[in-house]
Order: C-alpha cells, then sequence, then structure tokens
C-alpha cells in the first residue's frame, strides 16, 4: 500500500516534468514564430535566416526555462549543457523534418494528423535526452536517517593526541552528563604514533558513550571528520578538536542560533566582536588564518568571516550530503565544506566563542599553507566543473 502510494507520488512527480517540459515547449512556438515575424516584418531579413536566428532564440529560451524550471539544475556549466541542449534540439528538427515527410508524402497522412504524432515523438525524445543527458543528475546513495539514536554526535579528530584528549574527553563526558544531553563521542584517530587509541580505549571502559574509530595510514583531519559524519547515527553532528580549544559548553549557543534562525549549521569563530580568545594562536598562525579567510571571500563564498575555528555544528541532513562530496583530506576542509553547504543551499549561521590556544599544533605552517592553497584551487575547479553538483538527498 504504502510502496504503491510512494510509486504514484514518484511517477507524480515525473508527469509533472513533462508537463512542464511541454508548457515550455508551448511557449517556445510562440517565441520562434513572434521573432520570425519581427524578424521579417520589422527587419526585413530573409526567411530562412530569420528562420534560423528565430530557432536559435527559441532553443536559448527553451534551454534557460527548462535548466531552471522543469529540471532545476543547478550547475553552474552553463556553456556545456547548453551546446549539449543545443544538439539535442537541432536532431530533433531533423526528426521532425523525417517524420514529417515520411508521414505526409510517403504515407499520405493527413498533415495536421502528421504534426501531432511528429510532435509527440520529438517532444518525448527531446525530453527524455535532456532529462538523462544534458541536465543528468547523479542521484547519490547517501544513508539519511528519520529515526535517530542519538541527539548529538561529537566527532573528535585525533592525530598524536595521547597527552591532550583525556581530559577533552572527560570534559565533554561531564558536561553531557549534566545537561543529560543524549549524545555519543565518536574518536576518529588514523595511524596515531603514540598512545592515543589506547587513552580512548581505557576511557571508553568508564564512558559507555564513547567510541574510538581507528584506521591507517594518516590521512587528515578532513578524512578523519568524513569518517566521523559516516558513522553518525544522530539528529546533530558537532566536531572539535583534541584540545580542547573550544570548550563543549559553547555547543548550547551553537545549537540555540541553529534553532533561532532556522539554519542548517553553526559554525564557532574567533573573528566576531563578541568572540572571546582567551589565548590568541601564535601572530603566524592568525596570518596564516586571516591570509586564508581573504582568499576564500574572494573565491568561494562571502559573509563568512572565521572559515577554520574547529568547533562546527551540522545537522543531519546537512552533514551527511556535505560530507558525501567532500574531497580535500588535509586542513582546507572546512572551506570545502563551507563551500558545499553553500553551493547545495544550506543556512550557515556563525556564531562567536570561546577560544584558548594550544600551542601545541599538528599544523606545519608553511607546508600546510601551500597545501591549502593548492586544496583552494582545487575547490574552486570543482565547484566550477559541477562536482559538487549531485542533487542532495532529502
Ligand atoms: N584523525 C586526525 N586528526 C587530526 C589530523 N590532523 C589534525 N588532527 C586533529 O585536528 C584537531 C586540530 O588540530 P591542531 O593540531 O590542534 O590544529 P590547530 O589547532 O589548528 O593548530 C586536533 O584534534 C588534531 O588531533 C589527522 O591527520 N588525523
Ligand atoms: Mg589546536
Amino acid at each position: 500500500m504504502l510502496k504503491r502510494a510512494i510509486t504514484k507520488l514518484k511517477s507524480s512527480d515525473k508527469s509533472k516534468q513533462f508537463i512542464k517540459y511541454c508548457l515550455v515547449g508551448g511557449v517556445n512556438t510562440f517565441i520562434d514564430i513572434g521573432a520570425l515575424y519581427v524578424f521579417v516584418e520589422y527587419l526585413k531579413i530573409d526567411v530562412i535566416t530569420a528562420s534560423v536566428f528565430s530557432f536559435i532564440i527559441a532553443v536559448a529560451n527553451s534551454f534557460l526555462m527548462n535548466k531552471l524550471w522543469t529540471f532545476r539544475n543547478k550547475s553552474t556549466n552553463y556553456r556545456k549543457q547548453f551546446i549539449k541542449f543545443f544538439i539535442v534540439s537541432v536532431i530533433g528538427l531533423g526528426v521532425n523534418t523525417i517524420f514529417m515527410f515520411t508521414l505526409v508524402n510517403l504515407l499520405s497522412i493527413w498533415y495536421i494528423l502528421s504534426k501531432v504524432i511528429t510532435s509527440f515523438v520529438v517532444l518525448t525524445w527531446n525530453f527524455l535526452v535532456n532529462k538523462f543527458w544534458t541536465f543528468r543528475l547523479f542521484q547519490q546513495n547517501i544513508e539519511i536517517l528519520k529515526n535517530f539514536e542519538k541527539d548529538l554526535s561529537i566527532i573528535v579528530p585525533a592525530y598524536n593526541e595521547e597527552k591532550r584528549i583525556g581530559k577533552t574527553i572527560l570534559a565533554i563526558s561531564d558536561y553531557i552528563t549534566t545537561r543529560k544531553i543524549k549524545a555519543e563521542i565518536i574518536v576518529v584517530d588514523d595511524g596515531s604514533k603514540d598512545k592515543t587509541a589506547q587513552v580512548v580505549n581505557n576511557l571508553s571502559k568508564k564512558i559507555t558513550n564513547l567510541r574510538l574509530v581507528s584506521y591507517q595510514p594518516n590521512r587528515g583531519k578532513g578524512f578523519a571528520v568524513k569518517k566521523g559524519v559516516e558513522e553518525s547515527r544522530s539528529k546533530l553532528i558537532l566536531f572539535t578538536d583534541a584540545d580542547g580549544s573550544t570548550p563543549i559548553e559553547e555547543y548550547e549557543n551553537l545549537k540555540n542560533s541553529l534553532d533561532k534562525t532556522s539554519s542548517d549549521i553553526a559554525i564557532g569563530s574567533r573573528y566576531m566582536a563578541e568572540s572571546n580568545v582567551k589565548i590568541k594562536q601564535p601572530f603566524s598562525r592568525i596570518m596564516i588564518g586571516r591570509v586564508g579567510n581573504f582568499l576564500i571571500r574572494i573565491f568561494l563564498i562571502e559573509n563568512i568571516r572565521d572559515t577554520q575555528c574547529g568547533f562546527k555544528l551540522f545537522k543531519h541532513t546537512a552533514a551527511k550530503n556535505i560530507f558525501h562530496f567532500q574531497k580535500v583530506k588535509r586542513f582546507a576542509f572546512d572551506m570545502e565544506a563551507l563551500t558545499i553547504a553553500n553551493h547545495l543551499g544550506y543556512k550557515i549561521v556563525e556564531i562567536p566563542v570561546t577560544w584558548s590556544d594550544s600551542t601545541d599544533s599538528r599544523l606545519r605552517p608553511v607546508r600546510d599553507s601551500i597545501r591549502t592553497l593548492k586544496d583552494l584551487i582545487f575547490i574552486k575547479l570543482n565547484l566550477l566543473s559541477g562536482r559538487y553538483r549531485q542533487e542532495k538527498t532529502k
């Protein structure tokens, strides 16, 4: 019963698309004839040339209407899609001519009936090829939960963190216990050379909702967070650093802002007037961060002051969709996540947080700045070539 209802709903969605496509076709017939009339009568262009121009105008209009309305296609690659659409239209015109010739001249069918049959064939051909080729969207197999096991997953990426992570986990665990939050802590450790895994495993004997995800070899913070998101089965997903630079208490501010502003993502920020930076990062790191933010603003997304703060909260669906497309494995993954979020139309709110920098850092300024710069270009190219284009799963 439910299955049948779903199938019906899906098919009605498809037929809606086809009806829209036919409507666009109708509008275009008017545009085509109207433009032809103007060219011939007012601009005194000969009929054949005018009909080529009017055909191109009609195709251009039909392209835009179908892209933006019928198929709601978000790809920014207009040129490639238009070329495809044009090819389909020209072939359609060819099919139209062949059909008309065959039906009217060879089979002697009344020309109006022939036109009806031909239009139906050509429209269906155009519709299908445009749907599955020109405006193809890659439907992804993303598992989006509707029933959550927990309210919150706290992901802590950790690399060589034996000294810092114990204190951070205890603080998080205390916090969720006193606040009675139904949460789990997921530590993602990849190839640490110290006793990180052992420390976490020991703690997990006392803290039941603590989990360790481990793999080899080391692949960077971005990859670790992605792994954590894949593991999460909670309504909200937070990631935070193992050094506890931002205290877990800030979670509440982020969550409240998510609710208040109906956003999908709340990100901690160190660079807002109300931010409370107790211990600053070293000057060189602040400079790197600032330059990074500046470049991001120019190239990728405006309006975000601090893309790099390691404290970010996502709604389940947003996190699953965004991290599915995540490709950057190292420190630029934040920028990529926010770029994808923006591209998929998720709403981001930036919240001032407390930050006490921990001098020990996994980031190596020169090597990682160069990598980040390279990643920035990689992200922009992905964006332009439509690699983040895929339809999001609801
Ligand atoms: N799993 C994993 N975590 C990482 C990796 N690199 C950094 N991290 C974690 O990312 C967080 C931020 O790193 P940190 O060295 O404090 O960077 P900084 O605060 O930006 O200087 C910490 O929890 C690190 O353990 C990595 O390659 N793998
Ligand atoms: Mg740190």
